[in-house]
């Protein structure tokens, strides 16, 4: 049957029905994260992660009282997930490694050989099928161990980061050749650190994150650049902002940079530091609300070109935009987001269907950081249970679209798009309820069985074809060859 699609849509691209052609260079993947689909929580002797204490003891904190004990059962079902990543014709497969998994106990004298084998299986099956390892050091489930002294607000989390990655570069570092120390740092502080309501403690963990991060850069460059010859970055989520009237530039870029910029401005802007308006707006309101000092802490001039630079490609999530007004004393950066009520969401509350606004955001970080190499690491909406997902199909087509016109019309230097995700996850705090897989989990069944969404099926044709298929197009065609 796969067959028969492909055929009819061959000839049909041959046909001069006008298709999108995927520009040559761009590889096309997808992603996943540890926590979010390895499950064997204790396996062996992996130690106790924030994720695995947070669902285990708060659980009435996350929808239906779910974890990811199992999650996909991808610890033991890896094989079965390159397969599928095959069959879809991926060309690169971006994971996470678990800290724990690796460091049971966070030191780096007692390292998890079963863990260690478990990545190399996992990336010499992914080479076997010539399929690129794209791979996170943190996708935020560090030791709960470190949590009980502080997480990331304690500084002694910055070199606990820089053991870990070390070890990781050295067992598994000959067979990768894209690392990603940080998956969006400033959501983790925002969103699932302990002092999230907090604001000193926030602008102090994203602080760390920042310079953990740029220490790993550098000890990567002094210690296995040479040998390894691979690259390092990091992964940033980038929103786009429509003023809410229509003329409020400012609302927008101050959006822009208290989310995006706060740290892209550090490691990819001509000068370095925190943005020039994150810095001033957050002064202003930590005076107005009485404390002595800005509640953001200042990059000393060292940290500041230390820090420059410190990454090899723009790793860049893209799901949605928002409306923004200014509304002063509302919070540091005085902006109120809000959705305008035409838009169409994903069943996330959070995810607004806007795929211009994927454009917006590769323009703007093609002007604001000197056009950088950009690798999109996360895109995908979340829809509820079952396989036809003619919503997703939709929705990466269009994303998809603008991103081509930015890379063709705009000299935009994107050099990877990569879908979230491949499997139906343990979406955090929204559990197994919001799905974004291309391939369907039953999480009610301990076999976890996979099914392929029909967006699979449009995205092994698109990557073939390298034409980026009209979904109706793909529907026509799709019903006829079922009937073959
Ligand atoms: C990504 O973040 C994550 O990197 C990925 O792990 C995740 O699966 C994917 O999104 C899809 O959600 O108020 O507690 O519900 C994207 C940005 C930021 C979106 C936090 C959800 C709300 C958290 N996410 N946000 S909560």
């Amino acid at each position: 049957m796969k067959i028969c699609v492909g055929l009819l849509l061959w000839l049909l691209g041959r046909s001069g029905v006008d298709m999108m052609e995927i520009p040559r260079g761009l590889s096309i993947g997808a992603s996943t994260s540890a926590y979010q689909v390895e499950g064997g929580w204790n396996a062996s002797d992996k130690g106790v992660s924030v994720w695995d204490a947070f669902t285990h003891e708060e659980s009435s904190l996350i929808k239906d009282r779910e974890n990811g004990d199992i999650a996909c059962d991808s610890y033991h079902k890896y094989q079965e997930d390159v397969a599928l990543a095959k069959n879809m014709g991926l060309q690169h497969y971006r994971f996470s490694v678990s800290w724990t998994r690796i460091l049971p106990n966070g030191s780096p004298e007692n390292v998890s050989r079963v863990g260690i084998r478990y990545y190399k299986n996992l990336i010499d099956e992914l080479h076997t099928y010539g399929i690129e390892p794209v791979v996170t050091l943190y996708h935020w489930d560090h030791p709960q161990s470190f949590e009980e002294v502080g997480g990331w607000a304690n500084d002694n989390m910055i070199d606990y980061f820089v053991e870990y990655a070390r070890v990781v570069f050295r067992e598994l570092g000959s067979r990768v050749k894209i690392w990603s120390t940080v998956n969006e740092p400033i959501i983790y502080c925002q969103f699932f650190d302990f002092g999230m309501n907090d604001d000193t403690r926030k602008y102090r963990c994203a602080h760390n994150l920042l310079k953990a991060h740029a220490k790993v850069y550098h000890m990567y460059q002094r210690e296995f650049k040479d040998r390894q010859h691979g690259q390092v970055g990091i992964v940033l989520l980038c929103h786009n902002y429509y003023s809410l009237n229509g003329i409020d530039a400012e609302a927008e870029d101050i959006a822009f940079e208290f989310g995006c910029g706060w740290l892209a401005n550090p490691i990819f802007s001509k000068d370095g530091d925190y943005p020039a308006v994150m810095k001033q707006k957050v002064a202003e309101e930590s005076k107005y609300q009485g404390f002595t000092k800005s509640k953001l802490p200042k990059l000393s001039s060292s940290w500041i070109e230390y820090i420059k630079g410190s990454s090899d490609y723009f790793g860049l999530n893209h799901y949605t935009s928002f409306m923004v007004e200014q509304h002063p004393h509302l919070n540091d950066s005085g902006i109120l987001k809000s959705d305008n009520p035409i838009w169409k969401k994903g069943v996330s509350d959070w995810l607004n269907i806007i795929p211009e606004g994927f454009g917006e955001v590769l323009r703007i970080i093609k002007e604001k950081y000197n056009n950088p190499p950009v690798y999109v690491l996360e895109n995908g909406l979340s829809t509820t249970a079952g396989i036809e997902d003619l919503d997703r199909i939709k929705f990466l087509h269009d994303y998809m679209k603008q991103m081509i016109m930015a890379i063709t019309h705009d000299g935009c230097n994107v050099q990877k798009y990569t879908v979230w995700s491949l499997l139906d996850t343990f979406e955090w705090k929204e559990a197994y309820r919001n799905r974004f897989g291309l391939v369907h989990v039953d999480f009610t069944n301990n076999r976890r069985m996979r099914t392929p969404k029909l967006s699979s099926k449009w995205l092994h044709e698109v990557i073939t074809q390298r034409q980026l298929i009209k979904p109706d197009e793909f529907m026509k065609q799709f019903r006829a060859a079922s009937y073959v």
